[in-house]
């Protein structure tokens, strides 16, 4: 059966290129879940965008690591965290969810699993982002920036020809990060969580933040509770602000899709956009900010 509002694509920051790439799949008849791979994948080899894939932005010892975590319509998930040398990390948290007994698995051990499946080392710590992290290097100073310096993870949504819901987010995490630290993007729940019978939500900004609200699953269960995505994204956003005094010193932004084929997204500060593929036709869509009212 068709469903009637299907395809469609959405995800995190003005992604044209990687939506339009996950639409043109679903269009096609692929599945939710290897169109959101597919889409998120256009950022992943994207050696421009500094927080995500080949490009990222290195830890403060100069290592690029890699979170990433898909969940399919079945419930089926699987994340990797800490990743060096692979470029393709959503792929390959597929590869965990399909060839593996577990949903998780870090560092060494993901890059293992992920030689045995065929994918390639790479160098993933790209001229510019080492020049970058040298003139970081510089002062050391740890300060997460609020938008557009060091947040582009992307987090897709995708709505099938049948109507099925699976998503994907992946990232290098916050620049200069400290060795070993895993935000919220590869968290089932936190950056990234589905429901076939509801929806699905996904994640950018403080991780940490976004980590202590379980944020992907609150804005998924509150549209269990009948909230439409948009009124979603911004109770989950509001469950920070209200926490947390200094929220104005970081960006949290969230996007959302349910079964009827419905999106929202929102965000602490402006300067978020959403993308979303819908009857063909790929549009950005500024989010409204709570600091805008
Ligand atoms: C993290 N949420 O690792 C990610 C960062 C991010 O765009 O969204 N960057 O905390």
């Amino acid at each position: 059966m068709t469903n009637k509002t299907a395809p469609v694509a959405i995800c995190t920051w003005g992604f044209t290129k990687a939506n339009q790439a996950a639409g043109e799949a679903l269009e096609s008849g692929m599945a939710a879940l290897d169109a959101a791979i597919k889409g998120v994948a256009v950022e992943e080899e994207n050696i421009k965008n500094t927080t995500v894939g080949k490009g990222g932005a290195p830890d403060r010892e100069g290592n690029v690591t890699l979170d990433a975590c898909v969940m399919d319509s079945n419930g089926d998930c699987g994340a990797v965290v800490c990743v060096e040398n692979i470029t393709n990390v959503a792929a390959l948290a597929k590869v965990v969810m399909e060839e593996t007994p577990h949903v998780m698995l870090a560092g060494k051990g993901a890059e293992e699993l992920a030689y045995k499946n065929g994918f390639q080392a790479e160098q993933l710590l790209t001229d510019s982002s080492e020049a970058a992290y040298r003139e970081w290097l510089k002062t050391s100073e740890y300060k997460p920036i609020i938008n557009i310096e060091n947040h582009d993870t992307i987090g897709m949504l995708c709505m099938d020809q049948y109507g099925d819901i699976a998503g994907a987010c992946t990232t290098s995490g916050l620049s200069y990060k400290m060795k070993g630290r895993v935000g919220d993007s590869p968290i089932i729940g936190s950056g990234l969580f589905v429901d076939n019978e509801i929806g699905g939500a996904a994640a950018t900004g403080m991780g940490e933040e976004i980590m202590k609200t379980v944020g992907s699953f609150l804005i998924v269960e509150l549209m269990r509770q009948g909230k439409t995505p948009q009124e979603a994204c911004e109770e989950a956003v509001q469950r920070i602000i209200s926490r947390n005094k200094n929220f104005k010193n970081f960006q949290v932004a969230y996007i959302a899709l349910n079964i009827k084929g419905e999106t929202g997204s929102y965000c602490i500060h402006p300067g978020f956009a959403m993308m979303q593929y819908k009857d063909g036709v790929n549009t950005r869509i500024t989010s409204v900010a709570a600091l805008d009212s």
